[in-house]
């Protein structure tokens, strides 16, 4: 069943066995044609295996495959990639359904089975204002904040509110005017459907949350308005109400940072983007051709991954359906209402600070260490593109065009998942220059390695704390500031089971991975050319000075950020 192209494979017992020697050849290379037509047998035999397929409307479109069996044996996982994502998951068991906790210490009987050192540090300290305020910058949703220089329509925070949250002798105008005010607004989440779950409704908000970046406290939230209309029953919450309404207000903020941490930031803006890339590259691409040789590595387990993900845990009667308040049509809708809005741009890390005014905030290591590798990826690419320019890749670039290479195929598909939208995710011009193609791969790269890592691999770390960040809310939010109570804070709050299940699949998800290939590393020589090798070891040395350099800022930290350690990075989506 193996693809028998310019590549040999075969499959011995279970194992794959892939050669790929020789040059990188683009079809102009190719001049025999023998050669000739063994491309264009593949990629007709590659068209029909790997088909794409809308899941859902609105959302990118995705591999055809009604689960992970239908897949090519090429893109399935190994065996013991297998057997340990589908044996590490026995804490799945549903006890007392539908039982709140008594108070807050109760979180800790389910809490003591797996924990991490951030997830303790978690649970001591997630009411205070500046730990909320530093999830901003380094929790697993760094996306989110942005500069505000001037309050939102909807969000009437008057000076006399917030004067005591900020330092002496100063004014929530002259701070707007300095750059030292910033906002998290949850408005994507307005109007989203709400799951039903054994019979209860569950509840969703759509909140803003003012921050200020204090001179000694760093940044700190100081009101919080849970909905987008502001009114009576909106009220604006501030670190001097009651201590429970307060607490209650950022409660619900954090909510909604699972729903937008889990399924745009994660979901969408990582698996489902770089499974475009998948197909594409399977679709349009020869073994032989260079730019699939540097994808390639990228690309391992992400097909796999994420059929299991569309049934396991986003199907009808998947995990969201089962313990998430956005399960049911709540996910499909809040993708959707993303995806409208999704720009190239915001895919690349100097762009996306850029645009959200983010690039003086301080501690704000996230930014510091992706845009680190950034620079590195794309000097990587930058390498691979110049030796391979002249000789390779871009000689006669009409020809390229006729081949429908990989670059228009991709182009092709977000055109038909925009219609009408195209200035969204399409690189400018439909025939890339090499300078073009660079930031593609570099997106293609630097989404599949660093920026999965970053929202991937703290979810345990800081979830498994579920108080701070509930997967689901039992309850309205209050309207009242005087009436919150612990009570109805416990109410609200993910019930047993929901709380063990959030823990469990965070854990599963969240853990270093057997059979991972940390960035940079290549178990298979795709490129025999000698410039390739010196590309990569350059690529190597360049990522071990980040990781010295993250070791080093990170000593002795109460709170290191060490999700994008390079050494920590996968090279690819595989889980
Ligand atoms: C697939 O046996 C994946 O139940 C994870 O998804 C977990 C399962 C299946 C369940 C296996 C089982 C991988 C790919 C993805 C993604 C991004 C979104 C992740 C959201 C995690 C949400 C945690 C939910 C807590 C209640």
């Amino acid at each position: 069943t193996a693809l028998t192209f310019p590549c040999y494979r075969w499959l011995i017992g279970n194992v794959k066995v892939e050669l790929r020697e020789g040059t990188a050849m683009r079809l102009s290379d190719d001049t025999s044609p023998q050669l000739l037509a063994h491309r264009k047998a593949e990629l007709q035999e590659r068209q029909a295996v790997y088909r794409w397929v809308a899941w859902a409307p609105g959302i990118p479109k995705c591999i055809d495959a009604k689960t992970e069996a239908d897949l090519h044996q090429d893109v399935r996982f190994d065996n013991e990639k297998r057997s340990d994502f589908e044996g590490s998951l026995h804490y799945k068991l549903a006890i007392r359904f539908g039982k709140s906790w008594d108070n807050l210490d109760d979180f800790k009987r389910c809490f003591w089975k797996l924990r991490s050192p951030i997830s303790e540090y978690c649970m001591e300290h997630w009411k205070e204002d500046s730990f909320f305020g530093y999830q901003c910058l380094n929790g697993s949703n760094p996306r989110m904040i942005q500069r505000c220089k001037k309050l939102p329509g909807n969000f009437p925070v008057s000076g006399d509110m917030v004067q005591g949250s900020l330092a002496p002798r100063t004014t929530l105008k002259k701070e707007l005017k300095a750059g030292n005010i910033y906002l998290v607004d949850y408005a994507i989440m307005d109007g989203v459907p709400t799951n039903v779950i054994r019979g209860k409704p569950q509840y969703i908000a759509a909140p803003l949350c003012l921050l200020y970046e204090h001179p000694d406290q760093g940044l700190i939230p100081i009101a919080i308005q849970l909905g987008q209309t502001p009114g009576l029953d909106t009220p604006i919450f501030l670190p001097k109400n009651p201590p429970l309404a307060w607490l209650l207000a950022k409660i619900w903020v954090r909510h909604s940072e699972f729903q937008v941490f889990q399924l745009l930031s994660h979901l969408l803006r990582t698996h489902l983007v770089v499974e475009v890339f998948c197909v594409s590259t399977l679709r349009q691409l020869p073994a032989v051709h260079p730019v699939y040789k540097l994808l390639a590595p990228h690309l391992r387990y992400t097909l796999e991954i994420n059929c299991r993900g569309r049934t396991q845990l986003l199907s009808a009667d998947g995990i969201f359906k089962r313990v998430v308040s956005t399960g049911g049509e709540g996910l499909l809708v809040l993708a959707q209402n993303e995806y409208k809005v999704l720009t190239y741009r915001s895919l690349q890390p100097y762009q996306d600070f850029q645009q959200r005014g983010a690039s003086k905030l301080r501690s704000y290591f996230y930014r510091e260490y992706s845009l680190m590798l950034w620079d590195a990826i794309h000097r990587y690419n930058t390498h691979h593109h110049s030796f391979m320019t002249t000789e390779i890749l871009f000689r006669r670039l009409s020809e390229e065009s006729r081949e429908r290479t990989w670059s228009s195929g991709l182009k092709y598909r977000y055109v038909e998942m925009h219609i009408g939208k195209i200035s969204y995710f399409t690189p400018p011009s439909p025939f890339l220059s090499p300078t073009e193609l660079i930031t593609l791969l570099s997106v293609a790269i630097f989404t599949s390695s660093a920026q999965h890592a970053a929202t991937n691999n703290g979810q345990f770390d800081w979830c498994a704390w579920v108080p701070n960040t509930p997967c689901t809310m039992r309850h309205p939010p209050p309207t009242d500031k005087d009436a919150v109570t612990m009570e109805m804070i416990m109410d609200t709050l993910p019930d047993v089971s929901q709380t063990c299940l959030e823990m469990a699949i965070t854990w599963h998800l969240g853990r270093p991975q057997p059979d991972a290939i940390p960035l940079g590393q290549y178990r298979e020589q795709y490129f025999t050319e000698s410039q390739a090798q010196e590309v990569i070891d350059k690529f190597r040395q360049e990522l071990k000075e980040i990781e010295e350099h993250i070791l080093t800022q990170n000593e002795g930290l109460e709170l290191p950020y060490l999700f994008l350690l390079p050494s920590r990075i996968e090279n690819s989506i595989t889980i």
